[in-house]
């Protein structure tokens, strides 16, 4: 099987695959990847400096998240891992959501419910994602199944890193989803490592796209660090799974860049000389190359797009990092219609031991 591929390393596009896309489109891809990227250091050095908790990044996963959510429809639902906070933000969800989730504020929209980085929003439907490794898979399948159930034109798409394909639910959800045909996309970013594992330890095929034959699925393998191959074999996912053809499997080929997360050292277990190689594979420089080509942007615009996003997120951060944590009463609150006596007990007894009011 060949790995679908459009730019090359110097951003030069395949005249015979390059999708058609407006400047606009392309231009606003771009500066939710750079936003992506952006998000990355600011989550990283803030939880460095003690002042969040939590940070996931994805950096060098840009392409696949951008080049993904820009291939669907807005009313299609995302069920994401963990590394694809740019489809949200592509999509409209506010950054001042995010920034107050991160300091897990009064206004966090997750109450601080939420490690950082695992949020969802009903609104642009990118669902609340599992902590447990590859339980979005099923979920995913279940959803598709009652898109089709209810004849609504929908599509779902389900993201998922290479480790989770050595999970029960990739079997379960993939399987589930071939044999009901279900408008689900099946979305593996395979960055090379879950944590300290690498791939070679999580299956003894010759590359995970093979697995899809075994489900009687259409497997596609893609340079995940190539925006436009992205956005096509999506594309192509999307007007199977519209047409009741059922699901596509996707294994995106790319590379975790930074971190597992901000509690994790890869320099303890993986080889610099690798990092060095994906590098050069860098997904974000690459598609900078094919838009200044094009002519759609210059260096000094792609820098302007970077201190816009820089100098909103500032101001975000230093007013997230004003304000109170969430009430005590969200502790108590979203389970039951109306408060049981025991819980506003238990809820009184909190209030006078902390002295705060709620
Ligand atoms: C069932 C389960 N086992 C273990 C973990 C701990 N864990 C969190 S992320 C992770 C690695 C997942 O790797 P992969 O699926 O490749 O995704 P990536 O983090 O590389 O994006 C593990 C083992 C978990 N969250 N759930
Ligand atoms: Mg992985």
């Amino acid at each position: 099987m060949s790995m679908i591929k459009i730019l090359d390393s110097t951003g030069k596009a395949d005249p015979e695959l390059e999708p058609n896309i407006s400047k606009e489109k392309l231009v606003k891809m771009l500066e939710y990847m750079i936003l992506v990227r952006l998000l990355d250091e600011k989550g990283m050095r803030l939880q460095r400096q003690g002042r969040i908790s939590f940070s996931i990044p994805s950096t060098g996963q840009e392409a696949t998240q951008i080049g993904a959510v820009a291939a669907l429809s807005p009313e299609d639902w995302i069920f994401p891992a963990y590394r694809e906070p740019g489809m949200a933000f592509y999509r409209g969800l506010p950054l001042e959501d995010l920034v107050n989730h991160w300091f897990i504020n009064e206004k966090d929209p997750q109450k601080g419910r939420r490690l950082p980085g695992l949020f969802g929003s009903k609104q642009f439907r990118y669902v609340n994602p599992s902590a447990p490794i590859g339980t979005q898979i099923i979920q995913a399948a279940g959803a598709g199944y009652a898109h089709k159930y209810l004849s609504e034109n929908l599509v779902d798409i389900v993201f998922f890193g290479d480790g989770a394909t050595s999970s029960s639910d990739f079997h379960s959800g993939l399987n589930f989803g071939a044999v009901f045909k279900t408008p689900t996309i099946f979305f593996c970013q395979n960055n090379q490592w879950a944590i300290s594992v690498p791939l070679s330890r999580q299956t003894g095929a010759t590359s995970l796209v093979d697995k899809a034959q075994g489900y009687g699925l259409p497997g596609v393998q893609v340079d995940g660090n190539d925006i436009l191959a992205v956005y096509n074999v999506v594309k192509e996912a999307v007007k199977r799974a519209k047409a009741g053809d059922g699901p596509t499997f996707i294994e995106a080929v790319t590379y975790r860049a930074g971190p597992h997360t901000s509690s994790d050292d890869p320099t303890r277990y993986r080889p610099k000389e690798e990092l060095e190689k994906w590098k050069k594979l860098d997904p974000i420089s690459r598609f900078e190359k094919y838009l200044r080509a094009k002519g759609y942007i210059t260096q000094e615009g792609i820098e302007e797009i970077r201190s816009s996003f820089d100098n909103k997120l500032n101001n975000l951060i230093s007013e997230a990092e004003k304000l109170k944590p969430p009430s005590l009463k969200t502790l108590f609150s979203d389970v039951y219609s109306e408060l049981p006596w025991h819980l506003e007990e238990q809820f009184n007894e909190l209030n006078a031991l902390k002295g705060r009011n709620a």
